[in-house]
């Protein structure tokens, strides 16, 4: 076990890969244990420099040059290198290796899942494969041979359009796949296994046929078809949205058990944690089936932002994560509520973002650097980098971002490239300079916007002052102003705008781009003072700080035009009222907000999606970087109490809204899913009473809850409340659905997620619970250690043990997974001087114990 801190790969020493290799042929002989990997491929000189290839953990049994075997002098080799000094200008090259995908436990190259073998080349997993130069800015056209034994791999697929196939002796049979797109290595894929399929096809705007199949697990081919309705939108979508239209004939989905991440974009064969392929009515929750379709969506639109125009480097990775998340953002609001999108989406960024941002992981959407890749995928890289290509959309106005978008496919298709290339294309669509735009890219932080009005009687003029800040972050303790697109409105109190010059419709888009800045608004004259509201549907991923009181929150929250803003001042409200009851913990929670939240969940009830957010009160995570030192514990407590006060107040409705029929039969539309999202608000909020019978009622709910989703809103209610319905209820939902293993994460996760660390110790010794399946030790440790706060940083230090535990185990066998687990302790340095000393000590008895270097990099940065 390596204990080094990883060495750090700089953005500054890019240098061009100096061979191109047009063609590559690879030939596997597929077998657990000893799969032999031929490759033979067509290499051409560029520029000076050395040959050297990528090759970790290969067994190599012949190298050829121009098919002539070369001896050990004609070639250099470490634990990650292959190098040859000499070399022509053009030449064929050919290696054959051996590789062990069985004991492959760290799903990074080709490993067996289920029996089955599967691939995860991304970031640097080809290398586990064979010898080749592994970086995203070679690219080839990749020919797939395959052979295996046929009884056990009846269906042999890689990338591309089927070539020949057909039998062999000793019950072995072939396939040949082609991709005539060239492509990195990273998106390479190869699966073989016994499946079942569910197919469909789909016909182009260009009228081309396309084969659409989803693999999945032998008898679940019907758990597929959401996942292949998803497929279908999203291809119609992207073509009617960006003119953006497939360009194979076939396009393939696999479902894995075992997987690091949530899906992955190989071209013409996506690779998906068979969590976000299979749902059915019983199994599956609305949150399933909305990721599904978001994930489906995201994997698909990676086709061209991604696959046809990739990235030149890794520093790069926001150029097509960031544009794609926004895609998968924008496809989702189209089928679904737009505002209802775009809280979810926030929600997503201030609980994950914003606090990766303020702590020791805190890194650029564009970093200068890293220690590991593996890392690099992040909510800073993901989420952030969506949010500065939606603040670029209210900069340059949507028009200007379409045309640049069509410039970005026109230009740049077929090549590696980068967030300067990407920019020049909106430059030229918009005739602006983006260069200020771009220091968003190179700093890490979350700027803090300060918004300061003054109302002059007699000039009828409000006048905005606005300054921005962006905190110091790990060695960037110096910030530029940024460019930040508000969005912003004039209320007039009456459900109305104000009109102003200069303000269409009473709103107008603000750009802060400078530390300070005055804004002053002109009103007909006699005018009343009108309501600012800012920030609009977010456009600008920033902290807001107003001076408002509860007075005058409550008094913007009823005036505000825009659902986000509604949505948001309620949580700024909510946020304060919270930390006044954790500093007077004798004080009964405010009876005014606990009203005007109650009345404007009543109001919105025709809105039922949007009601059930209003009762969602901010995130201990969320509410985590409003103080220092933090307490944890506190915030627990008079967050529960501020939810108890508003459940008591919500009784009679909730028992009202839960007395009426769940819609039937279950469709997962939005429509549907609105409703139960307020019933399952309700659930939740019966939970906050915490009594017996509360807990009576939700047993009751529970058994005849007619889907997932409010069955398992019942379970994760009931499990708080210490009583006989609670244990019966963790008893019947397991041997209801022991036989399926994404049911059985759910089990785990809402005991974990509502538990004690005690629960979280019991839950990893039980028998279901394997080390060896990222969604079952993300079911216990993720949903503890990321969503359980108060538990997970208790005083006591229980849950920074238990965790630590399960961490230490995990790093012995998947680096990637353990990493992203680390990360659970990136708020460490905020909590209170107990918490923090437990924290402390158990990532250094974990740095001193031996890490991956996967996990040895977070460790590094968080101690730091
Ligand atoms: N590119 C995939 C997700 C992914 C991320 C990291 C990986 O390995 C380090 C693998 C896959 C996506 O954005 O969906
Ligand atoms: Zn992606």
């Amino acid at each position: 076990m390596r204990t080094d801190t990883p060495v750090s790969v700089k953005l500054e020493n890019y240098t061009p890969y100096p061979f191109a290799i047009d063609n590559v042929s690879l030939d596997f002989s597929l077998e657990p244990e000893a799969t032999r990997v031929r490759t033979r491929m067509q290499v051409r000189r560029l520029g000076p420099g050395e040959f050297v290839l990528d090759g970790v953990g290969l067994l190599l049994n012949s190298i050829k040059l121009n098919g002539d075997e070369l001896s050990l002098e004609d070639y250099e080799r470490d634990d990650e290198t292959l190098r040859l000094r000499s070399v022509p200008d053009a030449f064929t090259f050919e290696t054959e290796v051996v590789i062990n995908p069985a004991a492959n436990t760290a799903l990074s190259g080709l490993y067996i899942s289920g029996g089955r073998f599967c691939s995860q080349c991304e970031a640097t997993g080809f290398r586990h494969i064979t010898f080749w130069p592994d970086r995203p800015d070679v690219m080839s056209r990749f020919h797939v041979r395959m052979d295996a034994d046929k009884a056990r791999y009846p269906i042999l697929l890689s990338n591309g359009t089927p070539g020949d196939s057909g039998d062999l002796p000793d019950g072995r049979h072939y396939a040949e796949w082609d991709d005539p797109h060239p492509k990195p290595s990273y998106l390479f894929a190869l699966c073989a296994g016994d499946y079942d399929v569910w197919r469909d096809s789909f016909t182009t705007m260009n009228g081309d046929h396309v084969d659409l199949g989803v693999y999945v697990d032998k008898g679940q081919a019907d758990r597929a078809q959401w996942a292949m309705e998803s497929l279908k939108a999203s291809m119609k979508w992207d073509e009617e949205r960006f003119g953006r239209a497939y360009d194979l004939g076939v396009f393939n989905i696999v479902a894995v058990r075992d997987f690091n991440f949530g899906a992955m974009e190989n071209k013409g064969l996506n690779i998906f944690n068979s969590a976000y392929v299979l749902a059915n009515p019983e199994s599956a929750t609305d949150a399933d089936f909305e990721a599904i379709e978001s994930i489906v969506g995201h994997e698909y639109f990676h086709n061209w932002t991604g696959n046809r125009i990739t990235c030149r480097d890794w520093f790069q990775l926001c150029l097509k994560e960031g544009l794609t998340v926004f895609r998968d953002q924008e496809f989702s609001s189209d089928l679904r509520s737009r505002p209802v999108q775009r809280i979810k989406d926030v929600m997503r960024l201030r609980g994950r973002q914003f606090a990766e941002d303020a702590g020791p992981l805190a890194h650029p959407v564009r970093p200068q650097s890293y220690g590991s890749i593996d890392n690099l995928y992040t909510a800073t890289v993901y989420e952030k980098g969506a949010e500065l290509i939606r603040a670029l959309t209210v900069l340059i106005g949507d028009e200007a971002f379409n045309r640049g978008m069509q410039i970005y496919f026109d230009e740049f298709d077929g090549t590696a490239s980068t967030i300067e290339d990407f920019y020049s294309c909106f430059e030229k669509a918009s005739g602006r300079d983006l260069s200020q735009f771009r220091i968003w890219y190179a700093q890490a932080g979350t700027p803090e916007v300060t918004v300061d009005e003054s109302w002059d009687e007699k000039k009828s003029t409000l006048t905005i002052k606005l300054t921005q800040k962006t905190p110091a972050t790990p060695k960037q303790s110096e910030k530029k102003p940024v460019p930040i697109p508000l969005r912003a409105a004039l209320l007039d109190g009456r459900g109305g705008h104000c009109t102003a010059d200069g303000w269409e419709n009473g709103e107008t888009v603000i750009i802060l781009d400078e530390a300070k800045k005055k804004v002053e608004v002109k009103l007909p004259e006699g005018a009343a003072r009108p309501l600012l509201s800012i920030n609009r549907e977010f456009s600008a991923p920033v902290r807001i700080k107003r001076d408002l009181g509860t007075a005058q929150l409550l008094e913007l929250a009823s005036a505000e035009t825009d659902p986000f803003n509604i949505w948001d001042n309620f949580q700024t409200l909510s946020k304060t009222e919270i930390f006044r009851l954790l500093d007077d913990p004798q004080s009964p929670p405010d009876a005014e907000l606990v009203r005007a939240i109650a009345d404007a969940v009543r109001h919105n009830e025709s809105d039922p999606a949007f009601a059930a957010l209003l009762t969602a009160l901010p995130e201990i995570g969320e509410l985590f970087q409003e103080r220092e030192p933090v307490d944890p514990t506190g915030l627990n407590e008079a967050r529960k109490r501020l939810r108890h006060a508003l459940a008591e107040t919500l009784m009679v409705d909730a028992s009202r809204i839960l007395s009426e029929p769940t819609p039937t039969p279950f469709a997962p539309n939005a429509e549907q899913a609105g409703i139960r999202a307020l019933r399952t608000a309700m659930i939740g909020l019966t939970g906050a009473l915490g009594t017996q019978d509360a807990a009576r009622q939700l047993k009751s709910l529970f058994d005849q809850a007619a889907n997932m989703t409010e069955k398992l809103a019942c379970l994760r209610s009931l499990i708080p409340i210490e009583s006989m319905e609670r244990d019966e209820a963790i008893e019947a939902f397991y041997a209801d659905w022991k036989d399926n293993p994404l049911v059985i994460d759910k089990w785990f996760a809402v005991q974990a997620g509502q538990g004690k660390a005690a629960d979280a110790e019991r839950l990893s010794q039980h028998p279901d619970f394997d080390l060896s399946n990222p969604n079952r030790v993300r079911s216990v440790a993720a949903a503890f250690a990321m969503t359980n706060l108060a538990e997970f940083h208790a005083p006591d230090g229980s849950g920074h043990k238990v965790i630590g535990d399960i961490i230490e185990e995990a790093d012995k066998r998947n680096p990637a997974l353990a990493a992203r687990l680390l990360t659970s302790f990136e708020q460490w340095k905020k909590l209170e001087p107990v918490a923090k000393a437990s924290a402390k000590a158990t990532l250094e008895r974990l740095r001193d114990g031996g890490l991956s270097k996967n996990a040895m990099d977070i460790v590094a940065r968080a101690l730091d």
